[in-house]
């Protein structure tokens, strides 16, 4: 009889990853994870990214798996380490982004026991539960391979999500025969129902003037959603949903979603069917936003029944099948009104000029970058005043997988989200160059992160608004707290020594007219840049932004 071939569980599972179909992983190497890293490094096909901190590396895999549309990795260690990942996981839950967060657990045999086991955090499934689609807990060797099987495509089914699997250390490192089979398990796209989808269209084809509000539930629907493009609907997105139809199209809204021109224009909208959109308060000014009157809903996750906003109708099942079973029975049926995309443009001009003007001097600003940025890049976004103003919409993005951005509102997450988003590229191949744009106070959270960047050689240009402390918290404070400004400055690095420290090349733009050229010097050359834009001296914004708009009491 031929002998069994036997690996250990952490081989199979850096064998299984590579049979998932994953270029690169991030984490923070440790004495309870290096059963599966050890086997990554000896077998050679996964990059592994040595992160600086567990929330970087988190970030970092939820960067890659938005930018190439596939699964992100992570590995921790357990404990402590588990935990430093747990906001970075909260936003890749918030943002429905399939992840596996791999981390290790303490020996079996003192699992649970309560005896001060190094690196022991009691009851840590619990909390990976709460920061997580789902959470499992490897119990043995024999069943390791089907929890993670079965872990990855808990995470790539939608509603997408991250999901933790704690493995004990000495299950990592235990021999088991090599499996025949480590393929990922087929990840099944939920029909929707013919006799829903027949309501549906009888509902829609009625309409002269129908609108599609399309979230991050929608990315991968593109094809479909440009059939009922053609047959006449206009499309708006939430910011999850930028780029689902490239937004220079003539039937698009861009994210323009909730700007004064834009909710007027709804008013004027027979038929508005919301795909994969959580509808979020922020932006649709608390639920306040008037959308049009008909609501229908297309969403993989029945709780979107009638949640935020109600609805008419509701289809459940898989947005690009449901889009083309609609498209399929609307074909040759809508009676578009001839004003209708005269008006949608009229809008969405009115609500950017509006926007364009509020940014002052950096209205120039954004349009040299986006000169810059070409059709083909990933646009990265931590949380600061530039991406709630321009960022998020002004600046455009023409395809579902370029936008990245802190959809949960934690700030601290984007320079790492830039470093997943660039080695993305770079191991996927497909060309994207990646501009990543931070506040001080956000780029200071994750700062060791910087030395990931270089040692990487990540492709990233670090586009950095400084203006030394927490801007839009002091426009909040002399908004609501009678300006009284406490705790909002802060001391704040001398870029350049900083960089220079690194190795990682740096240019300061004090002028908006120097920011051609210092996104010209940031490309000459591979690897990071950062460009450090100095906003003391170019000035404050025309229009204060003082956190995300909402309808004021009274209002309708
Ligand atoms: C993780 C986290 N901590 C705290 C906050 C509260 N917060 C929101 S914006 C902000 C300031 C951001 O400052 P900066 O990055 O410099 O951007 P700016 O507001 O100046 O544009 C803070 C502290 C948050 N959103 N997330």
């Amino acid at each position: 009889m031929p002998e069994v071939q036997r690996i250990t569980v952490g081989h199979a599972i850096a064998a299984f990853l590579e049979q998932c179909g994953i270029k690169a992983a991030f984490g923070v190497i440790s004495i309870h994870n290096m059963p599966i890293l050890d086997a990554m490094g000896e077998r050679g096909h996964i990059r592994f990214v040595p992160a600086r901190g567990e929330a970087g590396a988190t970030n970092m895999a939820d960067a890659y798996a938005r930018t190439t549309g596939g699964l992100g990795v992570c590995l921790t260690s357990t404990g402590t380490a588990a935990g430093n990942a747990a906001g970075a996981m909260v936003e890749a839950w918030t943002a429905g982004t399939p992840l596996l967060h791999l981390t290790g657990q303490i020996e079996t045999p003192f699992l649970d026991r309560g005896m001060s086991y190094i690196h022991e955090a009691p009851d840590q499934l619990s909390m990976l539960k709460s920061i997580s689609k789902a959470a499992f807990r490897v119990r043995s060797a024999d069943t390791a391979m089907s929890v993670l099987r079965q872990a990855v495509q808990v995470a790539m089914t939608a509603p997408r999500g991250p999901v933790s699997v704690e493995i004990p250390i000495d299950i990592q490192a235990a021999l088991i025969p090599a499996p025949h089979n480590l393929q990922p398990l087929p990840v099944a796209a939920m029909a929707p129902s013919a006799d829903a989808l027949d309501a549906l269209a009888e509902a829609l084809a009625q309409a002269r003037r129908p609108m599609l509000w399309l979230g991050g539930g929608a990315r991968g629907a593109g094809a479909a959603v440009k059939r009922l493009r053609d047959m006449g609907f206009g499309i708006v997105t939430s910011t999850q949903g930028r780029g689902v139809l490239p937004e220079d199209d003539a039937h698009s809204l861009g994210a323009f979603n909730l700007q004064a021109p834009v909710e007027a224009f709804y008013q004027t909208c027979d038929a508005m069917l919301v795909v994969g959109s959580r509808l979020r308060g922020n932006e649709t000014l608390q639920y306040r936003l008037n959308l049009p009157r008909a609501r229908y809903r297309i969403d993989a996750d029945p709780a979107a029944d009638g949640r935020c906003y109600p609805n008419h109708r509701f289809v459940l099942g898989d947005a690009a099948l449901a889009l083309d079973g609609l498209a399929d029975r609307l074909a040759g049926r809508m009676r578009i009104d001839e004003r209708f995309l005269p008006d949608l443009q009229t809008a969405r001009a009115q609500a950017s000029a509006t926007l364009r003007d509020g940014l002052g001097a950096y209205g120039d600003l954004a349009d040299t970058l986006q000169r810059r940025t070409g059709r083909h890049f990933n646009w990265v976004r931590d949380v600061t005043v530039s991406n709630s103003t321009w960022g998020n919409r002004y600046l455009k993005v023409f395809d579902p997988l370029a936008g990245v951005h802190a959809l949960g509102g934690g700030i601290g997450q984007g320079l790492a989200m830039g470093i997943g988003a660039a080695i993305g590229a770079a191991a996927t191949g497909s060309g994207k160059k990646t501009f990543c744009l931070s506040g001080d106070g956000g780029f200071i959270l994750n700062l060791g992160e910087l030395a990931t960047a270089v040692q990487e050689r990540a492709g990233v240009v670090f586009v950095l608004m400084n203006d030394r402390g927490y801007g839009v918290i002091k426009n909040i404070q002399d908004s609501q707290y009678g300006g009284r400004r406490h705790y909002v400055d802060l001391h704040t690095p001398d870029y350049a020594a900083l960089s220079a420290s690194l190795s990682l090349r740096h240019v300061r733009v004090s002028r908006v007219e120097d920011m051609a050229a210092a996104l010209e010097f940031a490309e000459l050359e591979a690897g990071p840049c950062l460009v450090e834009v100095d906003m003391l001296s170019i000035g404050a914004f025309k229009s204060v932004f003082a956190g995300p708009p909402v309808k004021t009491a009274g209002a309708a």
